[in-house]
Formats: structure tokens, sequence, C-alpha cells
């Protein structure tokens, strides 16, 4: 029976290399009688058996498939493992790891191949680096893979040993205060940009990124749906979500876009909320501007340049680009006042984590820590100490 239960745990392969096209593919295979489980399919053009070859030597050969036949590259790295090298296109690497299925081996993602049954900082760390989206939140994650976390997690182990508790929970503190951080190098923040209909919140959008990402037009209530777009700003991953333009309508279709735009307001780690110049809140969006906290808030006026038109092109204290009340002025049409605003966005997710500092960076990490804080604070000691030895090296099922 090829897929029976032992034979799953004796032998697994994962797909290395990415999705998609490629020079080559490579398939990695661990378990006991790997190499024989690949001498169902592989012949040497040597004539000897991978079994037989030296670990280490690369033996180049072809792969007997369902359907015809294929050169490959394989090698065993050592007793248990096997490394099968073939074309790049995926109907090969398919055709390879589905003969390989025929003889109970079971197939893994390359997350869970890193994971298999513990998840461990460093497998975290690299997981979260190849999803990387800026060089300097790689850099960070790089810190981690380095250790920086870690070292830190076994030093506050040491202190319970030694019985300083109250060190011990400081330390505990500091790395959860950088968490708040630290979970944004893998999740993006989420910025919204709201306010009423036809003030401009797409049209800042596109000069925010830099292209025309979302459509534009004189009419309000343009914007229906909720629109994401995926940018950077000072090294951070940030989405930006236009929303639709709030005020209470008879339009059910608009309607459904106002109660997302509401909805979007709630999660967003950022609103920017786009007035025009010249224009005040209404009280029907002035309940949701009100219901956001002030440190997740940022307010623009837009078109400044209207309000410059009509003081006769002269520039006054509402059409600078930072106005007296904290508010930055935009023009969307002509970019100015948009440096500003992303000047603004970064000061408001702060800067980077400096080199080596220890940063928590997924969930996991961070419940084991606010767990063990919390049993520390009520003299749960062992309790404090499982939940970071389980930050260490913990089950998959821990996982968040
Ligand atoms: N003069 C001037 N016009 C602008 C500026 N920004 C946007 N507009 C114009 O204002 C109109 C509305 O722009 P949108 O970007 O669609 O406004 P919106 O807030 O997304 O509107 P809704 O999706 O309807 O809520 C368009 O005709 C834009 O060209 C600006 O800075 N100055
Ligand atoms: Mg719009």
């Amino acid at each position: 029976m090829p897929n029976n239960s032992l034979a799953e745990q004796r032998c697994r392969f994962t797909l290395a290399t990415p999705p998609g096209r490629g020079a080559v593919a490579s398939i990695l295979m661990s378990g006991e009688d790997a190499a024989q489980r690949t001498d169902r399919f592989f012949i040497a053009a040597s004539g000897v058996s991978l079994a037989d070859t030296p670990l280490g030597a690369i033996a180049f050969g072809h792969w007997r498939l369902a359907d015809g036949r294929e050169d490959v590259v394989v090698c065993r790295p050592d007793e248990r493992s096997v490394e099968i090298h073939c074309h790049g296109g995926p109907i090969v690497a398919s055709g390879v790891m589905a003969t390989l299925a025929t003889v109970g081996c079971r197939e893994s993602t390359w997350q869970d191949w890193l994971e298999h049954e513990q998840t461990s900082l460093p497998v975290e760390a690299a997981i979260a680096l190849a999803a990387a989206q800026t060089e300097q939140t790689a850099a960070v994650l790089l810190d981690q893979l380095h250790g920086a976390l870690q070292t830190e997690i076994e030093t506050i182990l040491e202190l319970f040993e030694a019985g300083a508790a109250a060190a011990a929970q400081e330390r505990l503190q500091r790395l959860l205060a950088n968490a708040r951080r630290g979970r944004r190098l893998t999740e993006p923040w989420k910025i919204v940009l709201a306010g009423r209909p036809n003030v401009g919140k797409s049209s800042l959008i596109n000069a925010l990124l830099g292209f025309q990402r979302v459509v534009v037009h004189d009419q309000p209530g343009t914007t229906r749906d909720v629109v994401a777009a995926t940018a950077a700003i000072a090294g951070w991953p940030v989405v930006f979500s236009d929303t639709a333009g709030l005020r209470s309508t008879d339009d059910s279709l608009e309607a459904e876009g106002v109660a997302g735009a509401r909805l979007q307001i709630e999660q967003a780690d950022l609103v920017v909320w786009v007035r025009a110049c010249g224009q005040s809140d209404h009280a029907e969006d002035s309940e949701a501007f009100r219901t956001i906290a002030a440190d997740a808030l940022l307010c623009v006026r837009n078109k400044s340049d209207l309000q410059r038109q009509a003081s006769g092109g002269e520039r006054t204290a509402s059409n600078e680009h930072a106005s007296s009340d904290g508010e930055i002025n935009t023009c969307a049409l002509s970019g100015e006042g948009v440096a500003p605003l992303l000047e603004a966005i970064s000061l408001r997710l702060g800067p980077f984590p400096p080199p080596g500092q220890p940063t928590p960076f997924t969930a996991r990490q961070q419940n084991q820590l606010q767990q063990a804080a919390a049993a520390l604070a009520a003299n749960h000691s062992t309790t404090a100490r499982k939940c970071l030895q389980t930050l260490l090296a913990g089950p998959i099922s821990a996982k968040q």
C-alpha cells in the first residue's frame, strides 16, 4: 500500500524551488530508504544505483516518469536525504513528484518541510525572510535568523533560573513593545484613505503610488468598492485602501461601499482623512471621524490649488504644505504636498529597529510573550518559563 501512514512517516519530499518556470527545479526528499525509493525511478548513466553511490557524489541519469523519461541530476547529501534536480518546467517537477507519491512518499510545503514537527525561531525567521518585501524588513529578519530574538529569550530564561523575576519581566515588556512594529515586518501596515465623496481620495492614492491605480472622476460617489494597493514607505510594507466617499445615500450599491469604508476605518492602522480645501465635515461622517484614535489619524486638505486660486495665487497658511492646525495640504493633480504627506506617514509608522535588536515578528511569538509576561506578573513562574520554552521550540499546533 503506497500511502499508508507508516510509509508517510518514513519519507517526505518538497519542491524547494519557487512555483513557476525556471531553468532547474529542485526536489528534496528525506526519510528512511530515500535512496532506495529514488532507485525505483532513477536510472544512472553510470549504471550504479543511488543506494550504492557514495554520499555527496553527484549522479547524472534519467527519471522514469509515468509517460516518458527526463534527465535528472541526483545527490545524497546524507544517509536519509536525496536531492533531485530536473528541468524547471512545472510539468516535469510535478511528474517527478507524482512518481514519488506512488511509492508512499508524502508531499510537504517548503514551510512544513522546514518546521517538520516543531516551530522554532530560526525556522520562523527563515520563512518570514523568504517573504520579506523590502531590504529594511529583510535586514531585521536576518538579525532574528542570526539569533537576536533567540539569545534574548535565552537570557530571560537565565534570569528566571537566577530568580531575577523583575529583570525578566522588564526584558519581556521591552520585547512586547518591539513586537508592535515587529509584526509589521511580515504584515503590511494598513493605511486607509477616507472622507466625503469627491474630495480627491482616489486621486491622492494615485499620487502616493505614482501611477494610476484607481478610477478618478468628477462625479461624487465614483469609488464603490474598497481598492487596495501595496507599496513601501521608508522601507515599511504598506497597503493603501481607497474607499467610497462617506455620505448617506439611497443608492444601495453606494451604501454598501460606504459601509465597507466604515469597516476599513475601524480596521486601519492609520486613517488619512481627506477633506477638500474650504470644505467642512458633515455631521454624518464626523461620526466616523470621531471613532478614529488620535494616533491613528492624519488629516489632509486636498485641492489646495483651488484654495490658492481663490486667494489670488498667494500662499497662505491654509495653502502651504502644512497648515497651522497640523493638517497637510495637497494638490493631487500636481503632486504638490504629496512628499510631505509621505513623510508624515513614515513618521507615524516609526523608525526601524536598530541593527541587532531582538524583535518578535509573528503572532505566535507575540502571544507566547504576552502569556509569559502575564504568568510572571501573577507569580506563576513555571507557566512563564514553559511559555518561553515553547517560544524557542514549540509544536506546530502553537503556530498562529
Ligand atoms: N483642482 C483639483 N481637483 C482635484 C484634486 N484632486 C482631485 N481632483 C478632482 O476631483 C474630482 C474627484 O476626484 P476623486 O479622486 O475621484 O475623488 P474621490 O474622493 O475619490 O471621490 P469618490 O470616489 O466619489 O468618493 C476629480 O475630477 C479629480 O480630478 C486637486 O488636488 N485639485
Ligand atoms: Mg474615489
